[in-house]
This record gives structure tokens, C-alpha cells and sequence, in this order.
């Protein structure tokens, strides 16, 4: 049988505190839609690096063990250079083995993953019709990768194939229905279950996550919604709501974690959801890490409220209608503020996400969004330091302006924790301050802190927990990271501290 080792590389960097690990989804949906398409045809294995940290003695181990005939990595460009790494460490060993290279970071820098890596192939966009052609052509025309010159597939590159235009995207699924249910039983879920997973609450609960949709129609400038496109595809609220039920019968689990780059779109789509939940009277739970603020309405909160919503993160980024306008979010931030008092006065634990030091922004600038999250009723608050991805608007922005020497910007992990300020007017230093400032202002807001005592989802011994290691980091970690040179983004050259 014809056997395909799937690789999760693990952060290529240091900088950052907080790591979630969870499930990769991207590799789970590609081994389900080619096991539906090509039953018993190929058999799949999944290291995920961020759990194992296999040293280069147990990678030769499974290497030998599994003798795979293809291998497929997934990578964001915060895993650029540990993917790099992998190529060569694999190559080493196996080097007639092709390696596919897929996800958010081949998808954004085309070509160049191929030039930093020792990739075979790799895949622009959308993976599962693509990578299940490569998959067929491999294992009947050309196990070896030496030999994958006559490739010819929509959004794959090879190092020959130089008449494929650069980001040509693979076929997308058209019909989201048509999905299998992702390959979960590849995992050891137990292991995902007790990991930092996105939603930043403890719940101690066994949950797993939903993508119910694809593609973002918005354009922001800053974020990477370039993998599935700007045509939003979803799937129907029969569909979700048979998967739900399935992971509830397969593996237990209620408690769910919402992936969608943009859920609650269109409100309908949204209304059917719950409606079908409640029907079927499914006991569920969800989060949702990131939501859009001004498309949410007092219908939509009750109706998430009602099958077990408690945490919500709404992306408000900032308080500055001019900042709004030039990043290209354009919220109705009178509308954002009801509506974040709408969620958490419903006891669903609310958080405000918000992003510090945009190109032109001003001090007072900043200070207004953090006064924004001060004046709401957020029980959460998460002050991001702006940082520009390849592949965005925002950067290329900032490489037309000459402002990007050498990118070093896949080194960071947690934007809580970043050095750097991309305005001209704030320096890293000021911009860290007035993150620090904005952070204990937050939390030492003694109503703030009586309503999350009682809205929180956990014991009070659980929140004490969170409650210290939430202080270490703002009181201890955050000013350690101030006197830390590896916080700095050297490559950049922007306003000094
Ligand atoms: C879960 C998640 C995380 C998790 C896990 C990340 C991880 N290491 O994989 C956590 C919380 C840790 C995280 C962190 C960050 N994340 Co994140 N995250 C997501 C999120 C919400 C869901 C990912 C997902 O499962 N999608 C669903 C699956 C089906 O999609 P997929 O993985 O992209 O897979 C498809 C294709 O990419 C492709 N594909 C994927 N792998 C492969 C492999 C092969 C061989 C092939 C052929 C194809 C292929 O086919 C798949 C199916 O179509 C996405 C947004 C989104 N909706 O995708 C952002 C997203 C991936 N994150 C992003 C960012 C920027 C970050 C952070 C840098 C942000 C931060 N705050 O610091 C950090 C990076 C830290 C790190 N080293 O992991 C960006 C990626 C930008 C980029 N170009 O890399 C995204 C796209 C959000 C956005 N719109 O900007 N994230
Ligand atoms: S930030 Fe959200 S709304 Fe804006 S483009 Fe990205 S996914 Fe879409």
C-alpha cells in the first residue's frame, strides 16, 4: 500500500510564550478527502512536531519504520524555517522520497518556499483536489522524486515546471457538502485535549475543532485569507450539524472550537445552525477565537448563547476610524461596542482583540483603542503589537516604502510579546508601555474582575491558576521580554526605542 508520512512542523523560532497545539486540520481534511475519493488506496501517518519534538535519531527511526513512498508537510510562515530544516534533515535519509510542501506559507511566498526548502512540490492555495492529483500521478507514473519533471497540475509548482504561473491557485471544493468529516482517528486526541488550545480559557474540556466555511470576502490589510480565497463557500447547517453529531458519537467530545476565518456569515446561515442543534437537542459548547463585530446582532448572540456559546473573541483591532479605514476593516465601531456589550452581558466570556502600532498610527491613536477596551464590558483583552506577514497588503506596504531590510518576522510566535513597532511615531518602547499599561489597567478594574469571577466556565481554583500565570505574564514575563535582545525584529528598519 502506498503510504504517506503528513508532518506538522513545530515553530521555527523563540520568541513567544504561549504555544497552542492544535489539531492540524489542514492534513487531517487532506488524508479524509483521499481515503472518500480513493478508498483503501493510501495510508497515512501524522507526526505532529509540536507534540513530539522527535530528535534526528527517532526521525531516522520512523523514517525506517513507516519507509514512506510520499512525504507532505504543512506550513505557516511561522514554521518557514523548522520546514526548511525538515526538508534537509529528511532529504538526508530518503532522498528519492518526494515532499509536498502545502498550507498558508508556500501558499503566500509561491515559488521562494521551494528555493528555502528541499521541497518537490508544493501547492498554492486549497489542498485537497490538488494534493489527491499529486498522490495518483506519484504512485502511478513516478515514485521517484527525481522524476516529477512532467507534473502539470492547477497550483502546483516543481522545480521545473517554470511555466506555471507564480500563485496559481489549486481547484477549490465547491461544494463544501462534499467534504468528508476530517481524519481525527490519525491522532491521539488525548494529547490535543490536555494542550494549549486557542481558546484562551482552561476548561478542561475534551474538544475539537469546526471549519464550517472557507474564504473571507473582506480585505484586511494585515491578515493572510489568502489560502481559500476571498469567495466565501459554506457548508450547509445539515452538514455541520451531521458532523457535530458524529463527533459526539465517535469521540465523545461537545465542547467545540470554531476555526472559521469568518462564522457568522450570512445571519441565516448562523440562525439554521442553532436552530438544527437545538432540534436534534444535541448538548453542545463552542468558542469562537475570532469573530467579526459588526455582523453579529443581538438575534445571532442569543441564538449562539442557547447551544452553549462561552467565549467569544472579537476582532476589534482599533478604536480609530481613520486606522479602521486604512487597514481596510472598516467596522461601525459604535455598532462593535453594542455588540460586545450584548455577548458579555449574556455571560458569554467576551474578549476584545486589538492590534498596537499600524504604519501612521499615533500615540493618541493607540491610546484610544485601548480606552475603547477599558470603557467596554470586555471580560478579555489581548493588545497584539501589529506585525506584517509576507504575502499580506500590509507588507508588501511596508516593502514598497523600503522599510523591510531582511524579513525575520517568522520568528515570532505571540504578538503579545513582539518588540517592534511598524508606526513611525511610537517606538517599540513606548509601544510596549502603553501595552503593559493597557493591560493592568484592564484587569485591575475591580467590577471587571467581579464579572469574570462570575462568568467564568471554571472552578475557582482553575481561575485562581489562570488569574497568576495571566499576572506573571503581564507583571513578570512581558517587562522580562522588554530587556530581551531575541524580541527584537533585527531585520527591520523601524522607528528605534
Ligand atoms: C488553528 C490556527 C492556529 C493554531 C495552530 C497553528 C498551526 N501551527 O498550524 C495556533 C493558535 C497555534 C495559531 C497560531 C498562529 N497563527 Co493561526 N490560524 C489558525 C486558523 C484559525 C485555523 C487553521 C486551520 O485549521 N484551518 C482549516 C484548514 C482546513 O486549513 P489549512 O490548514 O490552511 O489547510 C488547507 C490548505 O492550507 C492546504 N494545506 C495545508 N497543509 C497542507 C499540506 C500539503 C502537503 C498540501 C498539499 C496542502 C496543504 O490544504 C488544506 C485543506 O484545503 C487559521 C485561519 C483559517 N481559517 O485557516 C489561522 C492562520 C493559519 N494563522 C495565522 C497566523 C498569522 C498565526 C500566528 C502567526 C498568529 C499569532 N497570533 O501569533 C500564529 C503562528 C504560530 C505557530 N507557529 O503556529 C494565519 C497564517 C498566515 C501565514 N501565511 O502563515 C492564518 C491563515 C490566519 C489569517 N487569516 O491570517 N494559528
Ligand atoms: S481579518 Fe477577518 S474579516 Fe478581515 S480579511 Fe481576515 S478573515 Fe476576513
Amino acid at each position: 500500500m502506498f503510504s504517506v508520512l503528513m508532518i506538522k512542523p513545530r515553530w521555527s523560532g523563540e520568541i513567544g510564550f504561549m504555544h497552542p497545539i492544535t489539531p492540524p486540520l489542514g492534513l487531517l481534511y487532506l488524508a479524509a478527502f483521499a481515503r472518500q475519493e480513493r478508498p483503501g488506496s493510501y495510508v497515512f501517518k501524522i507526526v505532529d512536531e509540536r507534540l513530539d519534538q522527535p530528535d534526528l535519531r527517532q526521525w531516522n527511526h520512523i523514517l525506517e519504520e513507516f519507509t514512506p513512498d510520499l512525504i507532505a508537510i504543512s506550513a505557516l510562515n511561522a514554521e518557514a524555517g523548522r520546514t526548511a530544516y525538515l526538508t534537509h534533515l529528511l532529504k538526508a535519509k530518503a532522498s528519492h522520497v518526494p515532499i509536498v510542501l502545502g498550507g498558508p506559507y508556500p501558499t503566500s511566498v509561491g515559488r521562494a518556499a521551494l528555493d528555502r526548502t528541499l521541497a518537490d512540490l508544493l501547492v498554492v492555495g486549497e489542498g485537497e483536489i490538488a494534493f489527491l492529483e499529486i498522490l495518483d500521478h506519484v504512485a502511478q507514473k513516478s515514485p521517484d522524486a527525481n522524476n516529477l519533471n512532467d507534473i502539470n497540475i492547477p497550483g502546483v509548482l516543481s522545480r521545473s515546471n517554470a511555466s506555471l504561473k507564480e500563485h496559481e491557485h489549486a481547484d477549490v471544493v465547491v461544494d463544501m457538502d462534499e467534504l468528508p468529516y476530517p481524519a481525527f482517528d490519525l491522532l491521539d486526541l488525548e494529547r490535543y485535549y490536555h494542550s494549549p488550545r486557542m481558546t484562551p480559557l482552561d476548561t478542561s474540556a475534551r474538544y475539537l475543532p469546526l471549519c464550517t466555511s472557507r474564504g473571507c470576502p473582506y480585505n484586511c490589510i494585515y491578515c493572510y485569507n489568502k489560502t481559500f480565497g476571498r469567495r466565501f463557500r459554506a457548508m450547509s447547517a445539515i452538514r455541520i450539524v451531521n458532523e457535530i453529531e458524529h463527533l459526539i458519537d465517535e469521540y465523545g467530545v461537545h465542547d467545540f472550537e470554531v476555526f472559521d476565518d469568518i462564522f457568522n456569515m450570512p445571519k441565516q446561515r448562523v440562525l439554521e445552525i442553532c436552530g438544527e442543534i437545538s432540534k436534534r437537542g444535541l448538548k453542545t459548547r463552542f468558542s469562537f477565537p475570532s469573530i467579526r463585530g459588526d455582523i453579529l446582532d443581538p438575534d445571532v448572540i442569543t441564538a449562539l448563547k442557547s447551544v452553549g456559546t462561552y467565549f467569544m473573541g472579537i476582532a476589534v483591532e482599533s478604536a480609530s476610524n481613520r486606522i479602521q479605514k486604512m487597514i481596510h476593516k472598516n467596522l461601525d465601531l459604535d455598532l462593535v461596542a453594542r455588540n460586545i456589550e450584548t455577548t458579555a452581558s449574556s455571560g458569554i466570556i467576551t474578549a476584545g482583540l486589538f492590534m498596537l502600532g499600524f504604519p501612521t498610527e499615533t500615540r493618541q491613536e493607540v491610546w484610544k483603542t485601548i480606552r475603547f477596551a477599558l470603557d467596554s464590558r470586555l471580560h478579555m483583552a489581548f493588545f497584539f503589537i501589529v506585525t506584517a506577514f509576507e504575502g499580506t497588503e500590509l507588507y508588501e506596504m511596508l516593502e514598497k516604502s523600503g522599510r523591510i531590510e531582511n524579513n525575520r518576522f517568522d520568528e515570532i510566535h505571540d504578538f503579545q510579546y513582539a518588540r517592534h513597532s511598524l508606526s513611525e511615531y511610537v517606538s517599540p518602547l513606548q509601544l510596549s508601555l502603553i501595552q503593559s499599561a493597557g493591560n493592568l489597567l484592564f484587569y485591575m478594574n475591580p467590577i471587571r474582575a467581579l464579572r469574570i469571577l462570575r462568568d467564568y466556565p471554571v472552578s475557582r481554583k482553575e481561575l485562581l491558576k489562570i488569574a497568576l500565570g495571566f499576572g506573571m505574564q503581564v507583571s513578570f514575563f512581558k517587562p522580562m521580554a522588554l530587556l530581551d535582545k531575541r524580541v527584537h525584529v533585527h531585520g527591520f528598519s523601524l522607528t528605534k526605542s
